[in-house]
This record gives C-alpha cells, structure tokens and sequence, in this order.
C-alpha cells in the first residue's frame, strides 16, 4: 500500500481528514526517552510504525533550526517508505509566558512558530501537530500562526493536571470552545497524567466540541525504581484503559512520556467508535472561566471612555492599571462578561485595543466583549483576547456585514448583530425582526453558528423618542418567538436625559427581561439593576430554591472592596499597592509593614492559589504588586536592619530549557523578601556548585521540566552536595515526585511556588 497521498494525488488536507472518518488514528509514543536509550529518530519512527502507528510526530519538540527540521522531516518519511502513514510536525510551547504574565510579546512567539511552520510545510509534512500546550493564548498564537501561513490539518492539544485545569489555569469547556471556533482540525489532550486519569477529561472534552478527538496520556504516573524514574502503567493495563477512552468515540489515541511502541502495538487494533450526537452548549469564554448563557448574563459597560473624564484620561496615559480596576470593579459587583470600548480621538484605537484586552484578561476570568466600530480595532481585540470573545458589534449594513463577519468566523468569536441599517432605526418591531433575520442569515453564510449570533433591538432615549421606545420590547420579543436568538441591550440608552434614571432604567430592564433579554449591557455598580435580575432568576424558577436571591438579599451587610494593602495586592494592582505601602510608612516601622501586613496577605494570596480559588496568572499579579509595596518598604530600611534573607539560588538544570515554573518561584520568593540568585536555565552542574559555594548559598532551587533531564538534576544535586554539603536542595517541575526527589538526594521537594516558600522558610529563617 502506497501512501494516501501519492495513490490519488489529494491533498494532505483531504486525505488525513478523510481517513480520519473511517479510522481511528494511531498516533506514536514517547521519542525523549526512546532517543536517550540510543536510538536515532528514524528507528524510533521506525519502531512506533511497526507497532501500528499511522500518524507519526516529527522529533521537533524543541525548538530547531530550519535545518533541523528539515532533517527530522525527512528522517519521518524515511522512516515511513510506503507505508500508509503521516508525517505531523511537532510544535512544542516556547518555554516563555505571553506578555504581560510573562516577557514574549504575542509577535515573537507568532514569529517564532511561522518560522516553524514554513520549515515544515517547506520539508513536505502532512500536517501541524501543537502539543503540549498549558496557556491558551500561547496556544491560540500557535494555531494562528499555522493556520495563516498553511492549509495542512492543525492539530493542537493541551496538557491538563488532575485538577482538569492546566498550570495555567485552563479548564477544558475554555480550551475546547476557543480552540474550536479558531478552526483547528483535531482537538486534544497529551501529557501530565495516564489513561485512568484521561479519560474523565476526554469525556468532558467530547461533551464541548463536535471536532475529533486525540488523546495521548502518559504511561501513568511516574515513580522510582532501581533508582529510575518509570512510570506505573504497563502496556497491557494501558491498552484496558485505552479501550474505555476509544469507546468514548474519540478520534486517534497515543502515547506520551514513558510510552513505547509496545504500549501503541498494544493500542493498535483499537477502532474508531461512533461519538454519540451532542449539542454544545451557548457560552462565551475567557482561557479560565466558561460563561454558560442559560440565564441572564450581565455584560458590564464600564470600559468605556463615553462620558467619563477619568477614563478618557487613563486612556490618554496609557494607564492600564486604572482600567484594570474598573474591571475587577465590575467582576466584584456581579458582572458576568466585560466590555472593552477604547475608541476616543487621539487613541490609536487598534493598538489600545489590544493592550487593554492583554491587560484586563490577566486581572480577571470574565469573558471579553469587544466594543467597537473599526475593523482594525476588533480584529486586534480579537487576536489578543484568549478565549472566545462576542464582536460588538455588526449591523444591517451591506458595509457592516462584509467586514465584521469574516473577522467573527475566523476567530470564532460570537456576535452581536444591531437592529438598524443603511435607513437608520426602524421604528416598529416588525422592521427590527426584519433587520435581525438580514444579520442572522448573512451569520450562518459565514459559517457563524446561529448560538453565536446576539441581537440588540435597541434602546433608544425614551425622553427624546418616546412613541417608539416601547418597540424594543416588542422587537425582542418577536426575535426571542421567531428567531429563537439570545438578545443583548444597551440598557441605560433608554433614560438619557430625564431624571430618576436608575428608576426609568429598572422598569425597562425588567420588562426586557420578562420578553426574552438575554444579555444586558449596564452598569454592575447599580444595585437596583442587579437586584432586579435576583429577582428576575427567583421568579423564573432559574435560581432553585432561592439560594442565590436568599444570599443577595438575606446578609444586611455585604463585603464591599476596601481601599487597604491588602485589596491591592488580592487584585494585583502595583501602583495603588505602592502607594498604599507609602501611605502606611507614616505611621508604622518598616519591618512591621512587612511582617504583619504584607507577608500575611502573601500567605492569603498563596492559600487561595493552593485551594484553587485563584489561578497562576493572578498568584503573580499579587505577588508584583507585593514586591512594588515591598521595594517601597525598603528604601526606608536601614541597611543592616533589612530583611533581606540569606541567598537563594535558582537553576533550571543542564539539557532543560523550560523554566517557566523557575521563572515564578524566582518572582514568589522574592516577594516573601528572599534574595534570590537566578541562573537561569540548562545550568551545568559544575556551575551550580561553583556558585553555591560563591555566594555561601543556604538555598539551592533546581527545576527540570522533563523526564529526559532528571539525569541533569541528579548530577547537579550531587555537584552541590560535594560543594558545599550544608546547603539544602529543593526542586520541582512537571515530572518530579517528592518520592523521585528524595532518591536523587533532594533534601525537599516543592509542588509550586508556594510550597518553595514554606521550604525557604524553614531552611533560612531559622538557620
Ligand atoms: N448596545 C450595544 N453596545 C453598546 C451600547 C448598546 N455599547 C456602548 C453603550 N451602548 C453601552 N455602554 C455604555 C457606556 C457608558 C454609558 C452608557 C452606556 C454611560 N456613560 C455615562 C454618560 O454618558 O453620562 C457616564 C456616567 C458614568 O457612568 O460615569 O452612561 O446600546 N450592543
């Protein structure tokens, strides 16, 4: 059997996709491992080919030169000969967090996965397989940069703990909705945990997108064994719990870390099982949080620079901490997804769109709208938003639709669609509905599902046009009827101009609710319009049993966000967290500000990330603003009274380039006030030790992200020891155990950044 491809001349598009609809694709098993017991790639392509692989991965996972890749390309189809098999180039995470977490900006990592894509499509592979994914904006920039510069099939999986969230915080329902309307081709997850642990998360998966579905888990969990690091499933339990996983009716299975063509021979005679019909669910989505729209959502329309001079002004100056307050404001007070407005004269309105979507998904899980009239605008809001975003908005216009749409299905945004056209607004209902099914018909023409269509009947001023004010009820109550549509509106419009507005504003919000508004864009500070939805979800027999009305309105006081240290640093906002630490420099001694006020609240913040009531993103947006209060603090401390600890020193061991998680216990540790040494990442060992010693370290922080470099870390702990055996060792990463930690000889293991301050804790202060 020739390959697909050359017997009909298809594309690799055509003929992957095609042999996906009546094969279960069998994918390879780990190459790390394969290649460091003394194989080359081509064997290792070779050895999963020969245990049934049809779908094999190039030996790209780190990053390669052109040249490299080309060479690992070519070694694949070797490998392949005539067998009907394909070749994916793998494209593995940059090692570095997106801006602002991190200091790779959205361009350079484009840039740097075009690079690889072109080499790939250049070397003639039969697709584009992303793996190994753990932040969704890295992820979607990934996608984008493959699906822009290539027509091969896109593959792109994520790596969930067993929490079901990345480390990033990513939960599926999030992964699945952004990933699916960006238009990859296979969806899927890899890495982290075996089979048993998968398959809960291959389930949920299924239940979220109708693309098909790889799972490639590791060989189980690891452990030690004669002083190894294995893992603790065999092939023969791996296939049992592979079966489960395929009779779910995914679409290829593999293998990841500790896998071997023995476990994919194992797999191999599984087949492709129907997948049971589903209807996802209308949501929208930030990369942390899933917004279901089975109820009313409040869209809160405070970022917006209309009638504010505040804003306006914050917007002038780049203040992008100002407009983060506004939407941890909003979030605070109950609204559900945010608007993102920016267009004022003198802002360049692409490029503050794309600054304060970056900024404000880092403070908050809410989903984003993006609010706007310019195209170029949307299209930067909506490159940088990470989850799935709702356009705001199109409208009836010919104009509207040709260049709002195509921008809505390609990145799989929902949208909003504005009930007036070339003649303005129509005055009646029926005209709007017309107006609607225009927008609706021209959605679907795009590709654009019709759960992803909102439509605003629009509130007009009802003191200015008060005969047809009252048509917008109607006219959402016809489009809820006929259309079946969820509604969005603009609630506030209506009382423009007359007094008492709050009370105009409720009555309209409740008659909207009652004839089908979804969606309401307002104010979240106005409490009576949030009461009125309370009460709204009560009488429609949503809230079950009162719980949500009895929790509103039952406590007489209610928690209302203090303007104290503590409340900037939960919110990870710097320049007030400063100012605050100034402000508490008049009345209290340094060293107390530190110990009784900003390490607790450290400690709060670390508590919540270790309960997962907040993410990564947010854990390191509190603990820069704690080090901004903290270096206030300093400056006032004399400089032998300082509480600068002993050192510590940080390294990603030899062979590894992934130091993310380094990068973060660097930042969390300096922040409890540690002096913290980093030398960053694929450190020899002899360097480590030399360094210790230098700087009399009490503490040594080694990280390694993979399996193939515990070797690396164990020679570095010995190095250390041998140096200096007083100084302690901790480490961490992805593949460590604290059973695999204290067989290398670590004196601790750390599971995260919070976890490595305890430690330092210990070690230091007491010594
Ligand atoms: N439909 C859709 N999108 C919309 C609107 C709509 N986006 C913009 C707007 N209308 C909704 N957003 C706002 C934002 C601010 C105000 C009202 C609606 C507002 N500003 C006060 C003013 O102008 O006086 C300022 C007062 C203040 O809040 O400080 O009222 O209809 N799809």
């Amino acid at each position: 059997m020739t390959r697909l491809q050359s017997e009909q001349n298809p594309t690799p598009r055509t003929s992957l996709i095609e042999f996906t609809k009546h094969n279960l694709l069998i994918l390879d098993g780990a190459m790390g491992t394969m290649l460091q017991s003394g194989h080359d790639a081509k064997a290792v392509h070779e050895a999963y080919l020969a245990a049934g692989a049809n779908v094999i991965l190039t030996n790209t996972f780190h990053h390669k030169t052109d040249e490299d890749i080309h060479a690992a390309v070519q070694a694949a189809k070797q490998a392949i000969g005539d067998r009907q098999a394909f070749v994916a180039l793998d494209i593995s995470p940059t090692g570095q967090l997106l801006e602002p977490m991190g200091m790779l900006s959205f361009d350079d990592a484009y840039a740097m996965f075009k690079r690889q894509v072109l080499a790939g499509v250049q070397a003639g592979v039969d697709a584009i397989y992303i793996e190994t994914m753990t932040e969704l904006g890295e992820a979607r920039c990934a996608v984008l940069a493959a699906k822009e510069n290539c027509d091969l099939p896109v593959f792109c999986t994520m790596s969930f703990e067993e929490n079901m969230r990345t480390f990033t915080g990513v939960d599926i329902p999030s992964m699945a909705l952004t990933l699916s309307g960006l238009g990859v081709d296979f969806i899927g997850l890899n890495c982290s945990v075996g089979p048993a642990q998968m398959k809960a998360m291959a389930a949920q998966l299924l239940q979220w997108t109708d693309l098909p579905v790889i799972i490639k888990p590791n060989a189980g969990l690891p452990k030690i064994e004669n002083g190894k690091t294995v893992f603790d499933v065999t092939p023969e339990v791996f296939a049992a719990q592979m079966t489960e996983i395929a009779a779910l009716g995914v679409a290829g299975i593999g293998g990841c870390c500790g896998t071997t063509p023995a476990f994919i021979q194992a797999i191999s005679t599984l087949k492709r099982q129907q997948k049971p019909a589903i209807e996802i669910p209308a949501a929208v989505c930030s990369a942390t949080k899933t917004v279901l729209l089975d109820r009313v959502r409040v869209v809160g329309e405070r970022i917006n620079p209309t009638g504010k001079k505040a804003f306006q002004q914050a917007l002038l100056d780049d203040d992008l901490d100002y407009i983060a307050e506004q939407a941890i404001e909003q979030v605070e007070a109950g609204a559900d997804i945010l608007d993102v407005n920016v267009g004022m004269p003198g802002v360049d309105e692409p490029t503050m769109m794309a600054s304060v979507v970056t900024h404000v998904q880092s403070m908050v899980h809410a989903p984003l709208q993006i609010d706007s009239t310019n195209p170029a605008a949307i299209e930067a809001g909506l490159r940088a938003c990470r989850g799935k975003a709702i356009v705001n908005s199109v409208n009836g216009e010919e104009k509207s639709l040709r260049e709002i749409l195509p921008l809505v299905k390609k990145y799989g945004a929902a949208v909003i669609g504005l009930t007036l056209d070339e003649n303005g607004i129509p005055p009646t209902a029926q005209q709007r509905l017309a107006i609607a099914e225009k927008i609706l018909a021209a959605a679907l023409a795009h590709g654009i599902p019709r759960q992803d269509v909102f439509i605003d009947c629009l509130a007009l001023a009802a003191g200015a046009e008060q005969s047809i004010a009252y048509a917008t009820i109607d006219a959402i109550r016809l489009v809820k009827e006929q259309l079946e549509l969820k509604t969005t509106l603009g609630v506030s419009n209506v009382s423009f101009g007359l007094p008492a507005r709050e009370k105009l504003n409720q009555t309209f919000l409740s008659l909207a609710l009652a004839n089908g508004l979804d969606l309401p864009i307002l104010n979240p500070n106005s409490t009576a319009m949030l009461d009125t939805i309370a009460c709204f979800h009560q009488l429609k027999n949503i809230d079950k049993n009162s719980d949500a009305y009895i929790q509103r309105f039952h406590q007489a006081t209610q928690d209302s966000p203090s303007n104290d240290i503590a409340y900037f640093i939960h919110n990870g906002l710097q320049e007030e967290a400063r100012a605050a630490a100034q402000q508490l420099l008049r009345e209290h001694a340094p060293l107390a500000i530190v110990n009784e006020i900003l390490l607790p609240v450290l400690d709060a913040v670390g508590k919540q990330y270790e309960t997962g009531a907040i993410f990564l993103p947010q854990l390191m947006r509190s603990a820069q603003a704690a080090k901004a209060a903290f270096d206030t603090v300093k400056e006032n401390l004399p400089p032998k009274d300082t509480v600068d600890g002993e050192t510590i020193l940080l390294a990603t061991v030899e062979g590894d380039i992934h130091d993310i998680g380094k990068n973060i216990v660097k930042v969390v540790l300096e922040n409890y006030g540690y002096r913290v040494i980093d030398l960053g990442k694929d450190v020899p060992a002899a360097q480590v030790a030399e360094q210790a010693l230098h700087h009399n370290a009490k503490l040594v922080g080694l990280s390694a992200l993979m399996t193939t470099t515990l070797v690396g870390m164990e020679n570095t702990i010995k190095a250390v020891k041998q140096a200096s055996p007083n100084t302690a060792v901790v480490v961490g990463g992805a593949v460590l155990t604290t059973e695999i930690a204290q067989r290398m000889g670590a004196d601790h293991y750390a599971k995260d950044a919070i976890e490595a301050v305890a430690i330092a804790k210990k070690t230091l202060d007491n010594s």
